[in-house]
């Protein structure tokens, strides 16, 4: 079969004037460029499933125009997307689909908005693609796919992991590619909706799986950066130990996201610098304590951290690795003054890159839900503002309004050129000193 693998890709924010306010600040225009270059590791990992024999490309559709100019001449045509691109993923499956190409869709939105789903494609992948794509490409080449295929709840066994076709990218366009070494987190977070909404548990890729895929990246570019997609790595230090022991050799680059707790072991600290780790984004969400009560839904566990934070962001960036912080805006009981304690509390804590977002109801999450039951949500599927930088439901103590207005504000105030630079050249000396004892010591 002909088969196509198609991302809906590219940063999406609907808000006009926060996007024209974004293209004139360094610091929010780099990070969409960095986030705009990944490919999608889930449509590699079924391509790698698939058996030689088939024909494949892999595909993304930045925008509206590029899903448009996409060409119908398949068998079958795998569509992978998130919430905030569905609609022009549906759009995709439908022109597809009319053209008598069989169409599957899969991802956490259309694994937890199924039946919507099914009304434009062929069949619905629901959770980890892994467990269904081998009867899905039997049925397709038999010409008779299934209407859904897999459920909620269950998890792909990693030990079983495949290698994902890296080959299918063209090295020009990428220079930072995804590798995933684990699945789930130990928390569970009212607005995550990430593994956590299709699958239970947390579990580690076999470590010589992932040497593997690293090997088999660097064997297709010299010199990549590489960016971890774990729901939250680091939880099993030991492992992440040997890991970082492992990649030294290997002479990387890389980054990662990882709860608070990653700042509590001073050797694994040391073995992820010495092994090329830049950044940790750690979620942070909020500054004051107030809001983070009830967000991890397990035991409180944000809340009870919160007073750790500075101390965590120091020790992280004293070994040269930098802290890219996340907020999340219009938490229940932010009040008009976030915007200004959040600027503060990035300028007092050292912070080295800081990512600012709105709290976002994406489907199928326990927050979703709980704004539903208490109708606070403005469009209950206005799926098109589940960026992170759109407001799709009503502030607890705030306007609408207060709320974007300030969010524009600290946007600007974050990521000017000046408020950039000061951190990278606060970062940067950080480093230096860090060097000139390191000196010293030996
Ligand atoms: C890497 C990443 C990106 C990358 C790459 C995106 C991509 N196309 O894969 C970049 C940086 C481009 C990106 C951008 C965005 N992201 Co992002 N991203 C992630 C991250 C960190 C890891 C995703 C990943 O690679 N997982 C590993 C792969 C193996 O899993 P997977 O993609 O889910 O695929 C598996 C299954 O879902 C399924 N599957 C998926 N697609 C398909 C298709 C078919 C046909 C089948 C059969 C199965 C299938 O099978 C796969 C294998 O098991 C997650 C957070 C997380 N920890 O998950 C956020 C996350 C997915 N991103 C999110 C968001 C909101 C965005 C943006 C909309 C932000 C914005 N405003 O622009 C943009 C969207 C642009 C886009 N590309 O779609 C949300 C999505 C929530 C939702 N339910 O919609 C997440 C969950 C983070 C969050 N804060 O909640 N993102």
């Amino acid at each position: 079969m002909r088969i196509a693998f198609v991302a809906m890709s590219g940063v999406r924010v609907r808000d006009a004037e926060l996007m024209a306010r974004g293209l004139t600040l360094p610091g929010f225009v780099e990070r969409s460029q960095v986030i705009a270059s990944l490919p999608s590791l889930g449509l590699l990992t079924l391509a790698g499933m698939t058996p030689e024999h088939h024909e494949m490309v892999y595909l993304e559709a930045p925008d509206q125009a590029a899903a448009d100019a996409i060409s119908t001449d398949f068998d079958l045509m795998a569509i992978s997307s998130f919430s905030a691109q569905i609609d022009e993923g549906y759009a995709l499956a439908d022109r597809v689909r009319a053209s008598g190409c069989t169409v599957v869709m899969g991802g956490p939105h259309v694994s937890v908005c199924t039946d919507e789903a099914a009304a434009h494609c062929d069949a619905v992948i629901i959770g980890e693609g892994e467990m269904s794509w081998p009867q899905v490409l039997a049925d397709a080449e038999r010409g008779a796919v299934q209407p859904r295929y897999g459920q909620l709840g269950t998890s792909f066994d990693l030990r079983q992991a495949p290698m994902p076709r890296h080959s299918l990218l063209d090295p020009e366009r990428y220079n930072r590619l995804t590798v995933q070494t684990s699945r789930g987190c130990p928390h569970r977070c009212e607005f995550c909706a990430a593994t956590p909404l299709m699958s239970p548990g947390y579990r580690q890729k076999p470590m010589d799986l992932v040497l593997a895929e690293i090997d088999a990246i660097q064997n297709l570019w010299s010199h990549p950066f590489l960016e971890f997609a774990d729901d939250n790595s680091c939880v099993d230090r030991r492992y992440w130990k040997n890991l970082c022991r492992a990649m030294i050799p290997r002479r990387l680059r890389w980054f990662t996201e990882a709860d608070l707790s990653v700042a509590e072991d001073e050797e694994l600290l040391a073995l992820m610098a010495e092994s090329g780790c830049a950044q940790i984004l750690i979620g942070l969400e909020s500054p004051e304590a107030g809001a983070l009560g009830g967000i991890e839904l397990r035991g409180d566990w944000k809340r009870r951290r919160h007073d750790r934070y500075l101390a965590a962001i120091e020790r992280v960036q004293s070994y040269g690795i930098s802290v890219n912080g996340c907020f999340i805006l219009g938490l229940d009981g932010h009040t008009p003054a976030i915007f200004d304690q959040v600027y503060h509390f990035v300028q007092d804590s050292d912070l080295t890159e800081v990512q600012v977002t709105l709290m976002t109801a994406f489907p199928g999450t326990p927050l979703y839900r709980r704004l539903y039951d208490s109708d606070r949500l403005l469009d209950a599927t206005a799926w098109d503002r589940c960026t992170l930088f759109d407001i799709n439901y009503q502030p607890s103590h705030m306007s609408v309004a207060e709320l974007r207005s300030g969010f524009h504000e600290l946007v600007s105030r974050l990521y000017s050129p000046e408020a950039s630079a000061a951190r990278k050249t606060r970062f940067r000396a950080l480093r230096r000193s860090r060097r000139r004892s390191a000196r010293l010591a030996s």
